[in-house]
Order: structure tokens, then sequence, then C-alpha cells
């Protein structure tokens, strides 16, 4: 395999402990021993030339007015070292881009000047991220103020943080280890203090991990409960007299707007529904929701989304005391969208 990370024990490159990472060390190396290796070629035809054709060795110049086989052959050639490194990084851009399913998934909120994670089973950690080795982990970013930047050299891995809008990235990490991680994006006064220590953990250490690091509930059983404490609940319910679309399904879902426009429902759609309810108003529904900005902080709002996200029936959205009612037929707020 041709990778390498140290040259008698000096470090050229971080330890590699993703998938990703490997991956990347050899494209970069590629790129270095081709534009290395015609960088020399060069410099070395320059010195060859001008100590063997200066001006008192051959004081008269010989025009050549051209060799199409020469030309031919180096535009062809450059243009397959070109190619090769379009589709080699396209390949690899493509992978970076692509989340895996079954991913484990975890929100990141990038503050001035740390890093809070919030796990899906409910575990929260501020400049520390537990993950088991060998699984693909999807990151939700988004930062509280200013644009930071989530670094992790061992994993090859850096994505801006933005304020208001929810990024993904995605890893699998597959050497156990304690690696850094940076912001890397200059963020104010503190920003060289902006960093962690990202955990790989073996998948049962994680496991137990997972149970002993005290998690009150799920963050979709918080979201839950702060979609009644906002009284979110009294609007979308699953009923036939709810002013609010019904929530079930919602995720992933195609939404007709009153302009008739169309719209993927993703983690920043339904982020902008709940801080800006008059930016989109679905089809056949007054815009009549209040907006939330301001009164729910980030984590809150991530969340909201999960408890949105987790809604697959209608039991779940009924308010806790007639959870066991059954549904009542279908209810008009069903005719907004249509199932995909
Ligand atoms: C006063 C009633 C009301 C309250 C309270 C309310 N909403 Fe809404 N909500 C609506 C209405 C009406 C719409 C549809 C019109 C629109 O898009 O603004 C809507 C739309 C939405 C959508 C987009 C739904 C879709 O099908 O695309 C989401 C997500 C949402 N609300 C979440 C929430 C959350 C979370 C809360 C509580 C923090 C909340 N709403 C509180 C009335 C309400
Ligand atoms: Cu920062």
């Amino acid at each position: 395999m041709f990778l390498l990370t140290t040259i008698h024990g000096i470090p050229v490159f971080p330890t590699a402990a993703s998938t990703a990472a490997i991956q990347q060390d050899r494209l970069a190396w590629f790129l270095l021993l081709v534009t290395g290796g015609i960088t020399l070629f060069i410099a070395v035809l320059i010195v060859t030339f001008a100590i063997r054709y200066g001006e008192h060795r051959h004081p008269q110049a010989v025009q050549i007015e051209g060799n199409n086989l020469l030309e031919l052959g180096w535009t062809a050639a450059t243009l397959v070292i070109f190619m090769v490194m379009f589709f080699w990084g396209a390949r690899l851009y493509y992978h970076e881009y692509t989340e895996p399913p079954h991913a484990i998934h975890i929100n990141v909120i990038a503050k001035q000047w740390m890093w809070k994670f919030q796990h899906a089973e409910g575990q929260r950690e501020i400049d520390e991220l537990h993950v088991p080795v060998n699984r693909p982990v999807v990151l939700t970013m988004i930062s509280q103020d200013v644009i930071h930047s989530f670094f992790v050299p061992a994993f090859r891995l850096k994505k801006d943080v933005l304020p208001g809008r929810y990024r993904d990235l995605w890893f699998q990490a597959d050497k156990i280890g304690k690696y850094q991680l940076f912001c890397s994006q200059y963020c104010g006064a503190e920003h060289s203090r902006m960093r962690g220590t990202v955990y790989v953990m073996s998948q049962a250490d994680y496991a137990k991990w997972l149970q002993n690091s005290g998690a009150m509930g799920s963050a979709a059983y918080d979201g839950e409960r702060l979609f009644q404490d906002l009284a979110c609940i009294t609007c979308h319910r699953a009923d036939s007299t709810a002013r609010g679309p019904n929530l079930v399904g919602l995720y992933g879902r195609t939404v007709h707007l009153n302009d008739g426009s169309t719209v993927l429902a993703d983690d920043n759609y339904i982020r902008e529904s709940i801080l800006y309810p008059n930016a989109k108003i679905v089809a056949g529904f007054e815009p009549i929701m209040p907006t939330f900005r301001g009164q729910i902080d980030e984590s809150q709002l991530l969340d909201l989304v999960e408890y949105i996200k987790s809604l697959k029936t209608q039991q779940q959205l009924e308010p806790y005391n007639n959870r066991s009612a059954p549904p009542n037929g279908p209810r008009p707020t069903e005719s907004r969208t249509q199932q995909p």
C-alpha cells in the first residue's frame, strides 16, 4: 500500500485514522509526485540548456518551426494526467458528499469558543466527542454565532460551520485512539483555544460509554417535551380541528407551498419553519404560526428537529393523555402534500 506518514520518524502527514484519510493521502501524494516531478524536469532543462546553449557556445540561434508529433504528444500526455487527477478527485469528493445509510447521527453546535455535541441517544458533551470505531458517523453542524470550522486532521476532515444553516459532514474512524479537533476559521479572541478531542472507541466501549454517560432522555424525547411546552401541539395536532399541518412523516417528504412551488422537508426546512414561519407557507394553510426566534436556542431547535424527524405514526403526535386513542380517519391536513 502506497502510504507514507513518516520519513525516518519525522512526521510528514498526520496519523491517518479514518477511511477517507488514506484515500486522500494517496491522492495528495500523487499530486505531489506529478507536480514535483514536472517542476524538477523543467528546472533540470533550464539549467542544462543554459549551460549547453549559452551565448559563447552557440552565438547563432537556430529556429525550430514546430514539431507536430511533439506537440500532440505533450497535449495528450497532460490531458491524460489532468483527467486522472480530475476523476480521482471527483470520486473522493462524491464519496465525501454521499452519506452512508445506517450512520450514527450526532448534532454539533459551535460557538465562541467551544464545541457542543448532542448524541441522538441524549448524551451531551463539550469539547469532547466519543464515537465508535468502524461505523459511519454523520455530523449535523451549526454555529450559534460566527463562522467556525470543524477540523480533525487525523480524519482529513474539515468543513465550515455556519450560523443559521445546518451542514452535514460524515466520517468513519478506523483506528481506536484520541485525536485533536480544531476550529480552523479565525473566530475571535479565543479562537486558538477552540479545541477539542475526538475519542474513537471500540464498539463495546462505546456502548458502555453511552450507558454510563447519564443521558436523561433521547434528543427526540427532549424535543417532544419542548413541543408540548411551547404549545406547538395546540396547532400541530393529529385531529381534524388542527390549525397547522400534521407533522407526521414530514421529514424527507416534498411539501407543496401556497405559491405553487415545492420544497424538500429536510433539517434546514424544519429549522426555517420554526424561526421564519412566513418564509414558506404550506399550501392550504394560513400564515398564523408565530415565530420562535429568540425563544429557543440552537440546542433546543436541534431537539425539536430530532423530534419532528422521529414522527412516523399518528400516535406519536397525540398528547400524552390520549396516546391510546385510535386515529380518527383522514384529516384535512393530509391533503396539503402528496406522498412521493
Ligand atoms: C398558532 C398555531 C401554530 C403554532 C403554535 C405552531 N405552528 Fe407550526 N405551523 C402552523 C401553520 C398554520 C403552519 C403552516 C403554514 C406555514 O407554513 O407557516 C405551520 C407549519 C409548520 C411547519 C412546516 C410544516 C410542513 O408541513 O411543511 C413546521 C415544521 C412547524 N410548523 C413546526 C412548529 C413547531 C416546532 C412549533 C412549536 C415550536 C410550531 N410549529 C408552532 C401553525 C402553528
Ligand atoms: Cu471557532
